[in-house]
């Protein structure tokens, strides 16, 4: 129940008026800690070991090749390549005890976290009012906004050393912890009154409301500027594919399992790459080098809407697996082992594996029903190509022959072929064909051909398909 409850004060907390003096203030504290940090962590740097045996590494934990994070070796981590941050929580060097997670208890009641651009007056109220006392917190505190913000920093930026001698660092993307609501596809309107806590300065105000979120956007100078109705038309087709048609299978939507000593893993899932990443990127200031704060793992926390948007993260990763019957998950013992640590609204420090964070009916929410209008927006099939001059596809073998005594074939096929009545159509296939002088039915590259007489006018279409033996040219 408790952890519960900290973790509605936390997703009701986490948006607080920023004002220029507040920030000010957290970021000369932060430079203080940065000083006495960098001394600390170079000695600990050569207590790794010990360290090591402080931190909660039973001896299970140790033959597996689950990760966590060291928390009393902590050091600077890069932000950008051109940039060192320190995001080291405050007398990190002492070992602090901890307690394992504890499932909420599964009598009490069930929060429902709700769309962002649907929440009434009294709503924005309250989350207004629980964010502003994050904020007031001082820096000293783990509960306070500041140093909640730093935990994606230390996280995601390797700033702690890894258990298990791991070169591969415990990304809490991979557990999808955000807190918050929704979507929505522009900003919902309270995220830009600079009277309320949800306003965040460090943002790209090109993007603001009524400008539709671009789910598939880039930086680069020739990404195409569409419509408010052509991006929302494109966001549904990006959805459908990133959702369904891309992700089949658990590693395309999950991305890569980490684990110890299997080196840096660092394949993205689809819904990781866009729109989790595209966002990021497109919320964050262009005014920044690193499109800073969205724009990066160290900054990107710092804004409000951060926890929004990793809710809907979280979010479609139950709508995924509900639209595929709850049945793909990793079930890798590894992955689910690593683990982190956070703080609870006590004050305990709180070791918690990934395992853990998996099932929301065990953690005690849901989220409240809406559409998936992207459902049905499966992207138009292409258009095909015109047959007028040589097309070059590569095709992969399905199977190879063992012996020249099977019996089975291998066979091209060349699927939906459309021809008009009245055309005389016929053109030639080839495989493997390095040298186009030998275009010629009498070489071995030549695979077969198609023709069609003309005949029955124009209205009538026909769809058809060729089928060729495959012979080892
Ligand atoms: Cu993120």
């Amino acid at each position: 129940m408790a952890e519960r409850k900290w973790i509605l004060i936390v997703s009701l907390a986490f948006i607080v008026l920023v004002s220029s003096s507040t920030s000010r203030i957290m970021k000369s504290s932060q430079l203080q800690y940065s000083y006495m940090g960098e001394l600390t962590s170079m000695i600990l740097g050569k207590l790794r070991f010990w360290a090591t045996f402080n931190n909660g590494v039973d001896d299970n934990a140790a033959k597996s090749r689950a990760i966590g994070p060291n928390m009393t070796a902590c050091h600077h981590s890069y932000g950008r390549p051109d940039l060192l941050v320190y995001c080291c929580p405050p007398g990190f060097e002492k070992s602090v005890p901890f307690v394992d997670f504890e499932f909420p208890d599964p009598r009490s009641l069930v929060r429902l976290r709700r769309p962002a651009h649907l929440l009434n007056e009294s709503y924005i109220a309250k989350y207004n009012k629980a964010l502003s006392i994050m904020k007031s917190l001082p820096y000293d505190d783990p509960r306070s906004f500041a140093r909640q913000a730093e935990l994606h920093c230390q996280f995601c930026t390797g700033a702690y050393e890894q258990l298990n001698h791991s070169d591969s660092s415990v990304n809490i993307h991979r557990c999808r912890l955000g807190l918050g609501y929704p979507e929505g596809m522009p900003i919902p309107d309270y995220y830009v009154n600079k009277k309320l806590a949800f306003f965040h300065t460090e943002r790209d105000f090109s993007h603001f409301p009524p400008r539709v979120a671009d789910l598939a956007y880039s930086t680069d100078q020739n990404h195409p500027h569409v419509s408010n109705d052509e991006q929302t038309d494109v966001n549904l087709k990006f959805m459908h594919t990133q959702m369904v048609s891309g992700a089949r299978k658990t590693e395309l939507f999950m991305g890569c399992a980490y684990k110890a000593h299997d080196g840096y893993c660092n394949s993205p899932g689809t819904i990781e790459s866009a729109p989790h990443n595209t966002l990021h990127t497109w919320i964050g200031s262009s005014f920044n080098p690193g499109r800073e704060d969205m724009g990066k793992f160290y900054s990107a926390a710092k804004d409000p809407i951060f926890y929004a948007h990793h809710s809907n993260i979280d979010r479609l990763w139950e709508v995924w697996r509900e639209i595929n019957d709850q049945r793909l998950d990793i079930t890798d013992p590894d992955w689910l082992d690593s683990f982190f640590f956070f703080y609870d609204e006590n004050l305990k420090l709180v070791k918690s594996k990934v395992r853990d964070v998996l099932d929301i009916t065990k953690l005690g929410y849901s989220y409240e029903e809406v559409d998936h209008p992207w459902l049905s927006h499966r992207p138009p099939p292409p258009d095909g190509r015109v047959l007028d001059g040589i097309i070059t596809v590569k095709v992969s073998r399905s199977m190879k022959r063992e012996s020249k005594e099977e019996e089975e074939e291998e066979a091209i096929v060349v699927y939906g072929i459309k021809v008009k009545g009245n055309d005389y159509v016929k053109f030639d296939v080839y495989v493997n064909l390095s040298d186009e002088t030998k275009m010629n039915p009498k070489f071995r590259e030549f695979a077969g051909t198609f023709a069609h007489i003309p005949g029955g006018g124009d209205a009538m279409k026909k769809k058809v398909k060729l089928k060729l033996e495959f012979r080892n040219c």
